[in-house]
């Protein structure tokens, strides 16, 4: 049912009647670990995650979905469907509830939605924020549709918050104008901004000519989080450059009588879920692992969505070399490339995918003999446990980003891994999770002989440097996990860190 946000409201106070249930929503405080943080938290973004089974998303949707189920809550973000707004421009909504999560799906015209999303977000902002000019479209009607969508956003948010005191919380470059939009409609609650992606340094930022408006727009936020000091740093200097405006040593600036919070809050996993998955991998899994160790071969793994920004045709370049440069590995070692496909009405992703299927196709021409194929490229998502039971089965994790906001599979495939007997992670500089992965084998992405040789390395690895590596990783992740990650961002933007 497609329901007006003060319709939604009317029939929210008829039929929220119990009192824990009111309390499981907001209103009352509420105990998540030992601390109380009290107001009804309201989320905001994109895409909805399927809240019905949290267990088969990945990253972004885990994060926030376990914050919401933890606490209850509002989830907002854009409908599977569209709808002709033609007849009236209100906010078309459906509204769900599952347990303690409500969510609302905010039903957007097709044409104006597509070129919000695949054009100023994923031409402009994504190919920007990842430091590849080279690829950034820049559009009149991209931008129009930005700033509509984000309005669309703001009118169905005004219409469902319950009072000042929500706590809104906005993910992602999809909805940068969305906190200064809310202000417009005299929104007063407190608004955070978490970015996934990387915040790129001050020279490359103004490259579009939109910046002053994206700087003015992440003003209006309470809370604006980046994964890592790289990115803080890099959004600190834009703003000093736009507007004079400066940090203290603890990343608030005054202005206008407000304070704004800028601060780093690396994303994390659930570590226990990953390591349970991994443990009772799937049994066609189990039957690959063995047939691999029967033959004496090891596995290389790598799982991305099909990106750009991922270094795909680089990281297979890299393992064509480690053949050349380790002969010893032909025949010894297997490389197993998971891309599931994203984005593919933008001509960027249809371009790497053409290359990444030419050079896959290019080694294993070159090397592949009956008995063995040297890289094995699977072009689709595989589900969350079967993927969990490959981390577990792989001798080395590959991952090998140009530049990425934080990237969990890196993550995923340190608390996937058999402490006893632990693969090693081969980690990109340039990927946010570098800042905090340093016992694995740090390369540069782009220096492919550098990665051949890191590969070679991780394979020959003694075990008792691998758990070393291994057990520092794990705590780590462990320490710093989705769970800290929700809490330490909802904890500032409450005020109370
Ligand atoms: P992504 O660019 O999507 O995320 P990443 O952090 O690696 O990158 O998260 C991808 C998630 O999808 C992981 O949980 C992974 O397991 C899963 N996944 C990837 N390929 C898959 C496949 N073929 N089948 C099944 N699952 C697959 C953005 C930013 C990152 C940032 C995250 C979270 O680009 O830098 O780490 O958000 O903030």
């Amino acid at each position: 049912m497609l329901q007006r946000p003060d319709e939604i409201l009317n029939e929210a106070s008829q039929t929220v009647g119990d009192p824990l249930e009111r309390d499981a929503l907001g209103g009352e405080a509420e105990l998540t670990g030992d601390r109380a943080i009290p107001r009804r938290l309201v989320v905001v973004s994109n895409r909805l995650g399927n809240i019905r089974d949290l267990s088969q998303a990945g990253g972004l949707a885990v994060g926030i979905g376990d914050a919401l189920a933890e606490r209850g809550g509002l989830w907002l973000g854009a409908s599977a469907e569209y709808q002709d707004y033609a007849a009236s421009d209100e906010p078309l909504i459906r509204l769900e509830r599952v347990g303690k999560i409500e969510t609302a799906a905010l039903t957007l015209p097709y044409e104006e939605y597509s070129l919000y999303y695949n054009g100023y977000a994923n031409s402009t902002l994504w190919p920007l924020f990842h430091y590849r000019l080279d690829l950034v479209n820049h559009r009149a009607e991209f931008l129009h549709a930005y700033r509509q969508i984000n309005a669309r956003f703001a009118k169905a948010l005004a219409g469902l918050l319950s009072g000042n005191d929500d706590l809104v919380w906005v993910h992602d470059y999809h909805l940068i104008p969305l906190a200064a939009q809310l202000r417009r409609l005299g929104v007063r609650n407190r608004i955070g901004f978490f970015l996934h992606i990387p915040f790129p340094p001050p020279d490359l930022f103004v490259a579009t000519p939109d910046h002053e408006e994206l700087i003015d727009d992440l003003l209006q936020y309470d809370v604006v989080g980046f994964q890592t000091e790289t990115d803080v740093g890099n959004f600190r200097r834009s703003v000093q450059a736009a507007n004079s405006i400066t940090f203290d040593i603890n990343g608030s600036a005054e202005m206008n009588g407000r304070t704004l919070l800028s601060r780093c809050f690396p994303i994390g996993i659930d570590v226990d879920s990953i390591a349970r998955m991994a443990n009772e991998a799937a049994e066609d899994v189990q039957i690959d692992s063995m047939r691999r160790q029967i033959l004496g071969l090891k596995q290389i793994i790598g799982v991305d969505r099909l990106d750009y920004s991922k270094g795909l045709p680089g990281r297979m370049q890299a393992f064509a070399r480690l053949l050349e440069r380790h002969p010893e590995h032909e025949r010894a070692a297997t490389y197993l490339q998971i891309a599931s496909p994203t984005r593919e009405e933008v001509s960027a992703y249809a371009d790497i995918r053409a290359q990444l299927e030419a050079t896959a196709g290019a080694v294993n021409g070159r090397y592949a003999d009956l008995a063995w194929t040297p890289i094995r490229y699977i072009h689709r998502a595989v589900s969350r446990s079967r993927l969990a039971g490959l981390l577990r089965a792989s001798q080395v994790g590959l991952v090998t980003p140009l530049r990425d906001g934080m990237n969990l599979v890196a993550k995923e495939y340190i608390a996937a891994q058999d402490e006893a007997d632990p693969g090693v992670l081969v980690l990109s500089r340039f990927a946010g999770a570098a800042e905090e992965l340093a016992e694995s084998l740090i390369v540069n992405p782009y220096a492919v002989d550098e990665v051949a040789d890191a590969i070679a390395k991780a394979l020959a690895m003694p075990l008792e440097e691998r758990i070393a590596r291994h057990s520092a990783l794990l705590k780590r992740i462990t320490r710093n996990d989705a769970a800290e990650w929700r809490r330490s961002f909802l904890a500032t933007l409450a005020g109370e860190n």
